[in-house]
């Protein structure tokens, strides 16, 4: 699928991009920068198709940018918000043609998305692996067919880093570490620093970037007199959370801290936690550690079920789509490119960050 540059168009049509920072703030931040209204969005799963008002004369061209994006699946509120960031960002009106791929968190999909992507000869794949290893292959044969590949999201382990152009996303060692962080300094104000702490975690799907880093970075905070009674992956969704955490409460009857490694596995976790006949949140028995800072992560705190997000800035979108202006602009790229990413927690004023934010 052939096509003509078209900056002039891409610079104008560019949405704004979302806060840029290297490394993440441990403080409590405000809400992410603005980001242009999304327009309309593209047809999902396959080709996006044309608008349905006249399309731009140069669309008629095929002076689009077209982009093959292959994402993880739809398991969770944060996959949610990064899908729409991109449909809204790659549009006609932009300059692009989004082709899109929704992998059910399989990455035999994935792999077979991409294989599709280079037969169509896309200008640009972007991939969100569900997985950080499995890739060298299909990588090679993008690159054979001279295809960029920018990751987004998470990370891909490949012994060649050629293989993909660069990589937009969370820092999760620090997230991890910025929870066990956190939790020290709250059980040290409420006068339990020397306390036998008992903790069980819920982890993401596991050999995800943000699984590996949230564990890894976590276990890096661990405290003397804290115990990490058990680690089960509820594969980031709420209903896999739920059943852990029903088994969780049945092996053990003295868990003080659930690590949730993303908000969805937190809120099944604290279904099971009422159902079991327990407390949870700022004033229950058991706290709430989580990941994302969704919109329904602070309805959660609001409630008082929740104590703590850790956020992961999905807006990868804007960030992506100015990369690839940089490239067609013959400009070089950071290879690695973290997003500014923050904590909130109930000692805040979460209406008012809430209304501020975009997802
Ligand atoms: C994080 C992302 C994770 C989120 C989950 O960047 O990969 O995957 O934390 C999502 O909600 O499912």
């Amino acid at each position: 699928m052939k096509r003509k540059v078209l900056s002039a168009l891409l610079s104008v049509a560019m949405v704004a991009t979302m806060l840029v920072g290297c490394g993440s703030s441990s403080e409590p931040a405000a809400a992410p920068a603005e980001e242009a209204a999304p327009a309309e969005e593209a047809a999902p799963a396959e080709e996006a198709a044309p608008a349905e008002e006249a399309a731009p004369a140069e669309a008629a061209d095929g002076d689009l940018i077209v982009v093959g994006y292959a994402q993880v699946g739809a398991e969770s509120d944060w996959r949610t918000a990064n899908t729409e960031s991109f449909k809204s960002t790659f549009t006609e009106e932009n300059g692009y043609q989004l082709i899109f791929d929704d992998a059910q968190q399989k990455q035999e999909n994935q792999i077979k998305a991409i294989r599709s992507f280079i037969q169509q000869e896309v200008d640009y794949i972007v991939v969100a692996p569900v997985v950080e290893t499995g890739w060298e292959t299909v990588l090679e044969e993008a690159k054979e067919a001279g295809i960029p590949v920018i990751l987004s999201d998470r990370m891909m382990d490949v012994s060649d880093d050629s293989l993909y152009t660069c990589w937009v996303g969370g820092n999760f060692v620090k997230e991890g570490q910025d929870a066990a962080k956190w939790l020290a300094d709250k059980l040290e104000a409420d006068g339990r620093g020397d306390e036998e702490i008992n903790i069980v975690t819920l982890q993401g799907t596991i050999g995800a970037s943000a699984q590996v880093g949230r564990t890894e970075g976590f276990a890096e905070g661990m405290q003397d007199n804290w115990n990490m009674l058990a680690m089960q992956t509820g594969e980031f969704t709420q209903s896999k959370g739920q059943e852990v955490m029903e088994s969780f409460l049945k092996q053990y009857d003295d868990i003080d801290v659930v690590v949730c490694e993303n908000d969805n596995m937190a809120f099944g976790a604290i279904d099971a936690i009422k159902a079991a006949g327990k407390t949870c949140g700022p004033e229950g028995d058991i706290i709430i550690i989580s990941f994302d800072a969704v919109s329904a992560a602070f309805d959660s705190m609001i409630a008082g079920d929740m104590n703590a997000s850790f956020e992961c800035n999905p807006l990868h979108g804007p960030r992506v789509a100015e990369i690839i202006q940089k490239l067609e602009a013959g400009e070089s790229v950071d290879k690695v490119q973290y997003v500014d990413e923050a904590y909130f927690d109930t000692t805040m004023d979460l209406k008012a960050i809430q209304a501020e934010r975009l997802y």
